[in-house]
C-alpha cells in the first residue's frame, strides 16, 4: 500500500535539501537568470551534495536512494531555481539512469562515478530540428564501420550540451526498421566532428545551458553503444519515464514556491487598511495554489511509489507530469496576480517561476503527448499510430 508518511531518513534528506536550496540556490537565482549564467560553482555544490545521481547505486558513486526520496530533493531544488533543477534532472534521470539501466559493467564504471560526483556533466541528445514529438522518426544516422560507428546529424534543445563531456546520442542505424533501428551511443564530446553552439533568447531557464549539437562523421567504437542496436527507442522512452518524473517533481517545487511567496507577500501587503491576505478573493487564489501543489505532489509520490515497487508506471508518470507542469504554469500566473505590480519584476521569484515553468509543458513530451499516452491507456486505442 502507498504510504504518505515519510521515514526519518526522508525527512532529514528533505530538510537538508530545503536548507541547501535556501542557502545556495535562492540567493543566486536572480543574478544567474539576469546574466544567463550557467553556474558551474553551483553545479559543483549539487555534486558535493550527492544530487547529481541520487538514485544511482552506491557502488557506482550514487546514493542508492529510491524515487520517492529523489522527488523530495528535486522539489526543493526546483523551488529554488528550475535552471539548477534542470542540471539535477538531466544528469540523474536522462543520463545516469539510462547508463545504470542499459549499460555494461565497463560503461557504468567508466561514466557513473564521475557523473554522480559532478566531475563531468552529461547531456541527452534525442530531439532534432525536425524531430520532436515523433521521436522515433529521427534523422541522425549511425553507420557501421570496421570496429565501431560513424555518426552524423543535428540535435536541438539539448540541456547542458555546451558543457557536457559525454552525450547520450540517439541515431538511426537502419531507417527501414523505424523505431527498431534506433541505437543509443555514449559519445565523448571531445570527439573529432562533434561541436555545439549555445541557444540564446529563451523565455525562461535562462541560467540553464541549452545547445544545438552537430555531429559530422563522429567516430566511436563498439563500446560506445548503450544497449544493443535496436534498443535505442526503449532506452529513450525509459529515460523519459525517469525524466518526466523529475520534471514533475521540480514543478511541485514551483507550485510550493508560489504558495510560500504569495502567503508571505499577502500577509505583509496592506490595502484598505488590512493585509490583502484577509480578502476572500486573495484567499481564493492562495487556496487554488495550495490545492495544485498538494495534488501535484500526491501524483508525483504515487508515480514514485510505482517505480520503487517495480510496477508499470509510464501512464502514471505522464499523469503526474501533465498535471504538475500545467499546475506550475497556472500557479505562477496566479502568484503574480497576488503580488500585483511587484510580481511583474524580479524582486520576487514569481515572474521567474512563470517563465521557467512555461517550458515544462513543452519538453520531455508536450502536454498533448502526455494526454495521448493517457488517452491510449484509457481507451486502448493508439491515436499516434
Ligand atoms: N520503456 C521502455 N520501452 C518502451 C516504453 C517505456 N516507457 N514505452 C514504449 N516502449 C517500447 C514499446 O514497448 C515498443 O517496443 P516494441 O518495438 O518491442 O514493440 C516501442 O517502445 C514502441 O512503442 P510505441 O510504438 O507504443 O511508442 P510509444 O507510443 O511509446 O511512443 C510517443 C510514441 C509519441 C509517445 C513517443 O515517441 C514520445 O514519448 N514522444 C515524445 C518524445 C519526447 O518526449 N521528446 C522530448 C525529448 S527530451 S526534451
Amino acid at each position: 500500500m502507498i504510504d504518505f508518511e515519510l521515514t526519518d531518513e526522508q525527512r532529514l534528506i528533505r530538510e537538508t535539501a530545503r536548507e541547501f536550496a535556501d542557502r545556495e540556490i535562492v540567493p543566486v537565482a536572480r543574478e544567474n537568470d539576469r546574466n544567463e549564467h550557467f553556474d558551474l560553482e553551483l553545479v559543483k555544490k549539487l555534486g558535493d551534495m550527492g544530487y547529481l545521481g541520487p538514485i544511482v547505486a552506491e557502488e557506482y558513486g550514487g546514493r542508492g536512494l529510491d524515487y520517492r526520496t529523489y522527488a523530495l530533493i528535486v522539489e526543493e531544488v526546483g523551488r529554488g531555481d528550475s535552471s539548477a533543477r534542470t542540471v539535477v534532472s538531466v544528469q540523474t534521470s536522462l543520463v545516469c539512469s539510462s547508463i545504470q539501466r542499459w549499460g555494461s559493467e565497463e560503461q557504468k564504471h567508466e561514466w557513473l562515478p564521475r557523473l554522480c560526483s559532478g566531475e563531468i556533466l552529461g547531456c541527452f541528445g534525442l530531439t532534432e530540428p525536425d524531430t520532436g514529438s515523433d521521436a522515433a522518426n529521427l534523422k541522425t544516422r549511425a553507420e557501421k564501420t570496421g570496429d565501431g560507428w560513424r555518426i552524423s546529424g543535428q540535435k536541438q534543445w539539448i540541456s547542458m550540451g555546451n558543457f557536457a563531456k559525454v552525450a547520450l546520442v540517439f541515431a538511426q542505424t537502419d531507417p527501414e526498421q523505424r523505431h527498431r533501428g534506433l541505437a543509443a551511443f555514449l559519445v565523448p564530446t571531445d570527439s573529432p566532428g562533434f561541436s555545439s553552439s549555445a541557444i540564446h533568447g529563451k523565455l525562461g531557464l535562462r541560467a540553464a545551458d541549452t545547445a544545438e549539437l552537430s555531429l559530422d562523421g563522429v567516430e566511436v567504437g563498439d563500446e560506445a553503444l548503450l544497449g544493443r542496436v535496436g534498443d535505442g527507442f526503449k532506452v529513450a522512452m525509459s529515460a523519459l519515464d525517469s525524466g518526466r518524473y523529475s520534471v514533475a517533481a521540480g514543478c511541485v517545487g514551483i507550485c510550493q514556491g508560489c504558495v510560500d511567496a504569495s502567503v508571505e507577500y499577502s500577509k505583509d501587503r496592506m490595502q484598505f487598511d488590512r493585509p490583502i491576505a484577509s480578502f476572500q478573493l486573495v484567499q481564493q487564489m492562495i487556496a487554488d495554489m495550495v490545492v495544485d501543489a498538494e495534488a501535484a505532489r500526491a501524483l508525483v509520490w504515487r508515480a514514485g511509489w510505482l517505480k520503487d515497487t517495480g510496477k508499470p508506471n509510464t501512464t502514471e508518470t505522464s499523469i503526474a507530469k501533465l498535471f504538475a507542469t500545467e499546475a506550475a504554469v497556472r500557479s505562477a500566473n496566479t502568484a503574480i496576480q497576488v503580488h500585483g505590480g511587484s510580481g511583474y519584476v524580479d524582486d520576487y521569484p514569481v515572474e521567474r517561476y512563470l517563465r521557467d515553468a512555461r517550458v515544462t509543458t513543452l519538453y520531455e513530451g508536450t502536454s498533448q503527448i502526455q494526454k495521448l499516452i493517457i488517452g491510449r491507456a484509457a481507451t486502448g486505442i493508439n491515436a499516434m499510430a
